[in-house]
């Protein structure tokens, strides 16, 4: 031991941001803020994020500014983030009909989408994210062939190829919001266990397949059922025969009738990579839901217990935990419908524009499980005011919904642009993710961008 490590901005920001703001701008408390920011504080304040900062006094102590922060992943470098204390910057990923999203993990396969990237009112499938919790299944044979299983607590178990799922069913096509029920682990403090994922493990895409409540109709739901349990062809890492992921949903949710037997993705025939031939889609709740490569829906009469149900997988705290304390599996619940976000798709994350910008046009997207949204706000100054975004409809049930809004800004300099959205039962995102548990699920904290004007 060579005596104690050197702590980077970032890391001192998010393990202790009033300590951090103390130790970059020289303050020591949020009452001597004022006094700084007029002196030496403001301008180092404003050298670490490469411009004046014109709403500087509304900045909350201890808010570390979002050109520092880690989470959202900057199109560009943020202006002057300290290089020592820049995290490794994920890699773009190389793959055949995808668009160079950042890979956050190589083995299994885990690449989010750039928020600037989900600007499309449907995301594009090159664009869409990929999070595999083992490996893709390799031989896949004809697609038309490949077998899908409905058994367990039915009147008559069905087997069917996906050319017969076809032939039976009425296929219908929807715009359905998914995303990962890590969505957004990152903005958690302290750090939760898992991919580190920002706002970008999620998109909405067009998916066409059969209604699952179809399928199992046809083979005759008893009434003893209560739950799915969802099974996939891919393989662990281990090698075992051990499911990689097998989760399910209650009986209601199975029978919703946007929840999808999906063989198609905008328009082409199910890519291998997002679970082709077939997969679940489960729109709303966390994407671990909606199986792909999908071999199996067993009815069960009592609560699914596959890899992924258990232990902290997918679960939040019934009652909140101190961050970063021990939890105990039975005060936690299973995460269901997702709670309300909203993100900015354009500007990018760390936009520089050009001096003389003052109107900025706002485009985002927001979403809220099964519910709708019913408003999004933005902010240009530290949420002290906030002004409505002109918010559309839903295309359909469970898609998301673009907004936009145009703002003025008052000077050159950097600001941050918020954007909280509010469900329909009035439920807002919070300022910062809230309900802390240990693999950091649901968390939705008003989404924030750094541009710099200058
Ligand atoms: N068979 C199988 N299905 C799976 C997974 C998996 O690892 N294996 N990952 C799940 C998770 S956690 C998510 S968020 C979504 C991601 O779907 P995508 O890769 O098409 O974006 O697929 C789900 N379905
Ligand atoms: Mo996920």
């Amino acid at each position: 031991m060579t005596g104690k490590r050197e702590r980077g901005l970032i890391e001192l920001y998010r393990d202790d941001p009033e300590r951090a703001d103390a130790v970059v701008f020289g303050r020591r408390t949020g009452i001597e803020r004022r006094g700084f920011l007029k002196g030496a504080g403001l301008g180092a304040m404003a050298a670490a994020v490469g411009g004046a900062i014109p709403f500087a006094a509304n900045m909350p102590a201890g808010l570390i500014p979002a050109a520092l922060a880690q989470g959202a992943p900057a199109a560009t470098p943020p202006a002057a983030a300290p290089a020592a204390a820049a995290p490794a910057a994920p890699k773009p990923l190389q793959m055949t009909g995808k668009a160079e999203i950042l890979v956050l993990q190589e083995r299994p396969l885990n690449a989010e989408t750039p928020q600037h990237l989900l600007d499309d009112d449907v995301t594009p499938t090159a664009k869409y994210f990929i999070r595999n919790n083992g490996l893709p299944p390799d031989a896949l044979g004809a697609p038309a062939s490949w077998r899908v299983t409905v058994d367990g607590e039915v009147n008559t178990p069905l087997t069917l190829t996906v050319a017969e799922l076809q032939q039976r069913f009425t296929p219908v096509t929807m715009k359905l919001q998914m995303e990962c029920g890590g969505n957004g682990r990152s903005f958690f403090t302290p750090e939760a266990r898992g991919n580190q994922w920002g706002n970008g493990a999620a998109g909405c895409a067009e998916w066409t397949g059969v209604r699952l409540r179809d399928v199992l109709a046809a083979a005759g739901v008893k009434a003893s059922a209560v739950y799915t349990g969802h099974f996939g062809a891919d393989k662990n890492l281990a090698g075992t025969d051990a499911q990689v992921i097998s989760r399910g949903v209650r009986l209601a949710k199975a029978m919703d009738e946007d929840t999808l037997l999906a063989f198609r993705m905008n328009g082409e025939a199910l890519p291998n990579i997002h679970g082709g031939p077939v997969r679940l889609i489960v729109p709303g709740w966390p994407g671990s839901a909606s199986q792909k490569w999908l071999t199996r829906i067993w009815l069960r009469d009592k609560e699914h217990d596959g890899t992924g149900m258990t232990g902290f997988s997918y679960r939040t705290m019934k009652t909140p935990i101190p961050p970063g304390g021990t939890a105990a599996e039975a005060d936690t619940q299973i995460l269901e419908s997702m709670p309300v976000r909203s993100i900015i798709t354009s500007p990018a994350h760390g936009a520089r524009l050009p001096a003389n910008t003052r109107q900025l046009a706002l485009r985002g997207a927001a979403w809220a499980g099964d519910k709708t949204v019913q408003a999004v706000h933005v902010s240009t100054d530290f949420g002290t005011t906030w002004t409505a975004t002109q918010l559309a409809a839903p295309a359909n049930r469970h898609a998301w919904q673009r907004w936009t809004a145009n703002v003025t800004l008052p000077s050159a300099g950097y600001f941050e642009v918020w954007s909280r959205a509010t469900d329909q039962d009035g439920k807002m995102q919070p300022h910062a993710a809230g309900n802390w548990n240990p693999q950091g699920y649901g968390g939705n904290p008003i989404n924030r961008v750094a541009v710099l004007v200058a």
